[in-house]
């Protein structure tokens, strides 16, 4: 009596922490934004499926240039739609407390918008676009120029694409692909 109930038993919450980044309380944390993205749904189904665009009127991801794309990586039925459990995997990757290896790991992911494996010419103009958004102060040859910049950079083996090995050198060698990077770490990270 008096002690807030919790949607969660022990034992789920004791899951959570072990699958995640994140301690219990912070779970909860996470499942209060869940919730405040729909109350009516989740406050009595707490793994209630969530449509994207519900989803993205989480202020982190309304922010992020990539929002939507990291839905599609996240979410257990590949549209978008999201789970309690589908987003805190989000969450928890994204937050300050997960390793580099594994932020780099889901990044190449998002950036894999036809899903190789690799990143292609089209998936980089892809990742560019969705920086630069709207304001787009790129023509068709500037970004013609950027993509052929960046291969020339890190596409050691030359076959016009590149994998998870070469794209992990990009952190060190491009400082532009620095800041897309960052971008998604800082815009998500709580
Ligand atoms: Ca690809
Ligand atoms: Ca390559």
């Amino acid at each position: 009596m008096g002690q807030k109930s919790s949607q969660f038993t022990v034992e789920e919450l004791n899951d959570y922490q072990d699958l995640t980044y994140f301690t219990k309380k912070e779970v909860l944390v996470a499942h209060e934004k869940f919730k405040s993205l729909a109350p009516e749904k989740v406050g009595h189904n707490k793994n209630a499926k969530l449509a994207l665009n519900k989803v993205l009127k989480l202020p982190e991801l309304a922010a992020n240039p990539f929002g939507e794309r990291m839905c599609q990586v996240f979410s257990s039925s590949q549209d978008g739609d999201c789970t309690f459990e589908d987003f805190l995997d989000m969450m928890s990757v994204f937050s300050l407390t997960a390793p580099a290896d594994v932020k780099a790991e889901h990044v190449f992911r998002i950036f894999d918008f036809d899903g190789d494996d690799m990143l292609g010419v089209g998936d980089i103009k892809k990742v560019i676009q969705c920086l630069v958004g709207e304001l787009n102060p790129f023509n068709d040859n500037d970004l013609k120029r950027l993509v052929q910049k960046i291969f020339e950079e890190v596409d050691f083996d030359d076959d016009g694409a590149l994998s998870f090995t070469e794209f992990e050198h990009v952190t060190d060698m491009c400082p532009d692909f620095v800041k897309l990077i960052t971008v998604i770490k800082h815009s998500v990270a709580w």
